[in-house]
């Protein structure tokens, strides 16, 4: 596996680095800050969606994807991102959104205003509901909910019809069944690999094989919607598209020894779809990000937090790394700019120890097996923001969930806690670069407010402090590189059920690495015995350590958010 080594840090351009004062993060801004990743160690970049757009989802709704919105630079920009990243050994991976388009993209413009037009079955139009007229309650196509609170359907009075977006109604779906769609989309993602990327992660890419014919889903409890997604998460030609993808896009330029790292975006998938996806001998992508870590806590939707245990978290990363095997490949993180801050979800709310419990969290998934990922100012333990009333939070998502439930009779309190705990502006604050003046983001208004602890968590005091989470994040990215059994060895999890223990066993021929972190604000003690029992040996007696957040690491005991590396 090429990316096995790899560690990759992802980039929301908006909220990373501002050039020109406007009060948004742009790309002369990530070129001058490449230096910092270079130093962290990573050597692949993924930038979030640059492309002009309305920005009613942020970029994630693309109205031309072979240009720069002004927003954030130019092209010429973007050759130079390429060139500094090159020049230290690190290649760029761009966000490819090909579910679906912005309402504003010509091709959508045309497909709902020009009759007769081919680019009609570009998306998908469907009459109302038999029966039912046009624009009547309940007159959608199908009963679906999008993942935006609102039914999936968006009636045209202009044509008669609805189309579909699973996503914001700015965010038509585009038809994937029409082959000329398909080809369109992998000669835009030639032409940026002419262009010099190295890579794609391809956006929410298992839902664009929908189930034939578009059908009600289940319906959806208190709700006067039903849940579509099992008709279109990893659907019937889903992995014929990507094989096609692989074949048409990838294949001729791995042929002439150019290196493509493809991440597919799948929530919902399983652990058997990820092997499908990424098993070699299938050429489809490299890895996916799968979700199901990222629903522990959570209820009925991420805006409903409920208490979680350490057995449930593990038994969910521990069952895709065994499930995965040999034959398929992770991807690990912890955050990206969907998810709110790992260290204020899982880690300790004890001030204290937030800077250990970060350490911690960071261990445990660097420790696994598969490609870490790094999400903007995880590497220095960044946190939720403070936020205190519904009107702070601006995310689509957000905005939407919150006027769903009020039209439900809810009062603005009552969501107002799930809101704060789950909303994705929590990832999209700016970057904490130092402690002055808007945490060094920006010269001018921050489009979002800078955290004010920035004054305390910010990259200027972690950066050449070896006790800090940058450094600890810096060693863990290098020991990945460094040691065969981190980047290839298998994983024997254990103590599954210990509520404060997380340890599992990493091995390559001779080699065996033991992982033990404390994820808990108390000491706790380590049975070594009943550890060496799981795999039927006699009692280990680990005197080799590899790597301690702590000073003096014993490996019976583990102080409050503890983790130590040891061979065995
Ligand atoms: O996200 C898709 C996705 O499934 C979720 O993580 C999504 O963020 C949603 O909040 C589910 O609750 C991708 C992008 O990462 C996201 O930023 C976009 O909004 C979305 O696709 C649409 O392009």
């Amino acid at each position: 596996m090429r990316w096995a080594t790899s560690t990759v840090y992802q980039i929301y351009p908006r909220s990373f680095a501002d050039s020109d004062g406007d009060g948004v993060g742009d790309l002369p801004g990530i070129i001058g800050k490449l230096d910092y990743l270079q130093h962290l160690g990573v050597d692949v970049v993924w930038v979030s969606p640059f492309y002009p757009s309305p920005m009613v989802d942020n970029g994630y709704d693309i109205s031309d994807y072979q240009d720069v919105d002004p927003l954030f630079g130019t092209l010429e920009d973007v050759d130079e991102l390429i060139a500094g990243l090159h020049a230290r050994n690190m290649v760029l991976v761009i966000d490819v959104v090909i579910n679906h388009t912005s309402a504003a993209h010509p091709w959508f413009v045309e497909s709902r205003t020009v009759p007769e037009t081919p680019k009609r079955d570009w998306y998908w139009w469907r009459p109302p509901r038999e029966g039912m007229p046009f624009g009547a309650p309940g007159a959608e196509p199908t009963n679906w909910v999008s993942f935006f609170s609102e039914s999936a359907w968006e009636a045209d009075p202009g044509i008669g019809e609805y189309y579909l977006h699973l996503f914001a109604r700015d965010q038509p779906d585009l038809n994937w069944e029409n082959p000329a769609v398909r080809q369109e989309l992998y000669a835009m993602m030639r032409w940026w690999l002419d262009r010099g990327v190295d890579g794609f992660r391809l956006d929410v890419i298992n839902v664009v094989s929908k189930d034939l014919p578009l059908r009600d889903g289940e319906p959806l409890p208190g709700s006067p919607y039903g849940a579509g997604f099992p008709l279109f998460t990893c659907g019937p030609r889903i992995h014929e598209f990507m094989a096609e993808l692989h074949q048409e896009v990838l294949a001729p330029y791995r042929a002439t020894g150019r290196e493509v790292l493809t991440v597919a975006e799948t929530p919902g998938a399983t652990t058997a779809d990820a092997v499908l996806f990424t098993d070699p001998g299938r050429a489809e992508v490299d890895m996916v990000f799968q979700f199901e870590h990222m629903a522990v806590g959570r209820g009925v939707s991420r805006f409903d937090p409920t208490p979680w245990t350490l057995p449930q978290l593990k038994a969910v990363m521990h069952r895709w790394q065994q499930d995965l095997g040999a034959t398929g490949w992770n991807s690990l993180y912890w955050n990206n700019h969907d998810q709110p801050r790992v260290v204020s979800r899982f880690g300790s709310g004890r001030p204290e120890y937030r800077a250990a419990s970060a350490k911690a969290l960071a261990t445990a998934l660097h420790l696994q097996r598969g490609t870490p990922y790094v999400y903007q100012g995880e590497e220095l333990g960044m946190t939720n923001y403070p936020f205190t009333g519904v009107e702070q939070l601006v995310d689509i998502e957000s905005v939407n969930h919150l006027a769903s439930r009020m039209a439900a009779g809810s009062a603005p309190e009552q969501v107002l806690a799930g809101l704060i705990e789950g909303s994705r502006d929590n990832a999209r604050t700016p970057m904490q670069w130092d402690a002055g003046r808007h945490g060094g983001f920006t010269s001018g208004t921050p489009w979002l407010p800078v955290n004010p602890n920035h004054e305390v968590i910010n990259a200027a005091a972690q950066v050449d402090d070896p006790a800090s989470v940058f450094s600890w994040y810096r060693a863990l990215i290098a020991l990945r590189r460094e040691l065969p059994v981190v980047a290839h060895g298998d994983f024997v999890p254990l103590a599954s059920e210990d509520q404060q223990l997380w340890a599992f066993l990493r091995r390559l021929d001779d080699a065996r690495l033991l992982v033990l972190v404390n994820v808990s604000d108390e000491p706790v003690a380590v049975d070594l015995t009943a550890l060496s029992q799981e795999l039927g040996e006699s009692p280990w007696q680990p005197t080799d350590l590899v790597l301690g957040t702590h000073e003096s690491p014993a490996p019976t005991t583990l102080r409050p958010w503890e983790a130590a590396l040891w061979w065995l």
